[in-house]
């Protein structure tokens, strides 16, 4: 045989190798006898491995915490959006099964991952989360394998993190496994968009993956969205939260103007947007808060210093949302001293300490910044939440508080930073003797107690 014919006869071997790996997955996709392993069970995960499940697949949840493997199998639901019995009776298919081990993997011919991707103190990415499971991967993979990730991450990451921890294991990715990247999308307290009816990004490592990764997320999603590559797809999702970061970080830019100036920003956003055309609704707020948006650009950002590249808007929006804690602080003092009071020994009362109205995740809340620095500054901080019954902060219980007229009226200032809408405000501005609204949810009420970021 000579050289070239053996070639030939290499590439046509390799390409039978990967057509074989392929068509094996695809046939188990198609006729949903694929079995899905979904790694980490928070509010993207679990949505996740539920909508797999009610479309008949097999889903095993990994996740490294107990208690969230414990509450799955007991049908006790821990996200917003799924209650109970959405849990119990999709437990009650025998589809789903939820676990702490990761051997179970080695059975699994889709594997999706859904772990935070947080920042460092430094707001550096840390992936040790992502790196951490793709080590476990390794160990079980198999060929013919569907290997997701869905966590939010910089562009590259795929291919230059995941995909080298993955072939250590001595398989090649897209010749006898697939790997791609579709970054989740969820908005959690989204009534409308759920994990079904969002449209889907897919960017597979190679070819192959790609085709494997649009068969396997076509089962559950009504639009999948192709790119051409898994890094494509990496920037898409960091861009979309860009965006956000940087929209809002322009409301709350406005919002510190018209206060020098004396202007109602709400009144100029909310004319602002009648335009038609051209212009989408931002507000300004306490903070950013969430695990997305004040995280995400700077994974972004991070990675463009890599190619000697400042991203600007994302320093820039950063700078601003994360003042905004502190300028409400400072506005609390001037209402205050209006009233001759200091801030030192004043009473004030917080409604919402969650990052964002009806839902109940605190973590990287705003709101949890302006209660510290409220604190330092001497003030008789205290927070009803009805979404939170307690906090811990610095290893001290918080419990919120009832609403009483007692309570409210006995206040020196009611803050509202999270527009839960359980909350009668109506009767809290009727019973304080001052509110700072920060979110504009006292709007077109007749009174002289409430004053606007
Ligand atoms: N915020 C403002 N002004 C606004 C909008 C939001 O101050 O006009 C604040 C919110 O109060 C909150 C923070 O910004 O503290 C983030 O709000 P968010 O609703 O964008 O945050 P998430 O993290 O719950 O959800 C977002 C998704 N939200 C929407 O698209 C509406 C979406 O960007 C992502 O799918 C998701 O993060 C994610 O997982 O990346």
């Amino acid at each position: 045989m000579t050289e070239i014919s053996a070639l030939e006869d290499n590439s046509q071997q390799l390409v039978d190798h990967q057509n074989c790996n392929l068509t094996a997955l695809l046939q188990k996709i198609n006729t949903k006898t694929a079995r899905v392993s979904v790694i980490g069970l928070g509010y993207v995960g679990l949505p996740f491995l539920l909508e797999k499940a009610k479309v008949g697949l097999n889903v095993i949840g990994i996740d490294r915490l107990s208690h969230r493997v414990a509450a799955v199998k007991a049908g006790k639901s821990y996200i917003t959006g799924i209650d109970d019995a959405e849990l119990q009776q999709v437990i009650a298919s025998g589809l789903v099964d939820t676990t702490t081990d990761y051997a179970g993997l080695v059975d699994a011919d889709v594997i999706v991952i859904c772990v935070p991707t947080p920042l460092d103190k430094n707001l550096c990415p840390d992936l040790q989360y992502v790196v951490h499971v793709a080590q476990h991967i390794a160990k079980y993979l198999q060929r013919g394998q569907l290997v997701s990730l869905e966590s939010t991450t910089y562009p590259g990451t795929t291919q230059e993190i995941i995909k080298p921890i993955l072939e250590e294991n001595g398989l090649i990715a897209g010749e006898d496994f697939f790997l791609a990247h579709s970054p989740e999308r969820v908005d959690p307290g989204n009534q409308r968009y759920n994990t079904i009816n969002t449209n889907k990004v897919v960017g597979g490592n190679d070819p192959q993956s790609l085709i494997a990764a649009e068969a396997f997320y076509k089962l559950a999603i009504e639009n999948v969205v192709s790119v051409s590559s898994a890094k494509v797809a990496e920037m898409v999702k960091v861009f979309e939260n860009t965006y956000r970061a940087v929209n809002i970080a322009l409301a709350n830019e406005m919002a510190l103007l018209c206060d020098r100036m004396d202007i109602n920003v709400w009144e100029v956003l909310d004319a602002a947007f009648t335009k038609p055309f051209g212009i989408m609704p931002f507000y300004p707020g306490p903070g950013v808060g969430g695990h997305c948006i004040p995280v995400d650009p700077h994974y972004l950002e991070w990675k463009a210093k890599e190619f000697h590249f400042q991203t600007r808007f994302i320093m820039l929006a950063s700078e601003i949302n994360r003042k905004m804690p502190k300028f409400v602080v400072d506005k609390i003092a001037r209402l205050l001293n209006q009233k001759q009071k200091a801030l030192n020994g004043a009473n004030v009362l917080m409604l919402g300490i969650t990052y964002k109205k009806d839902v109940p995740d605190y973590r990287e809340s705003p709101a949890l910044i302006i209660y510290e620095l409220l604190q330092r500054a001497g003030v008789n901080i205290g927070y009803h939440d009805p979404f939170v019954p307690e906090i811990e902060l610095d290893g001290h219980k918080i419990v919120s508080m009832e609403l009483n007229s007692t309570i409210v009226g006995g206040a020196d200032l009611v803050l509202i930073t999270t527009a839960h809408t359980t909350i009668d405000y109506q009767k809290i501005v009727d019973q304080a003797q001052i509110v700072l609204d920060t979110r504009n949810v006292t709007k077109g009420m007749q009174t002289n107690k409430v004053v606007l970021l």
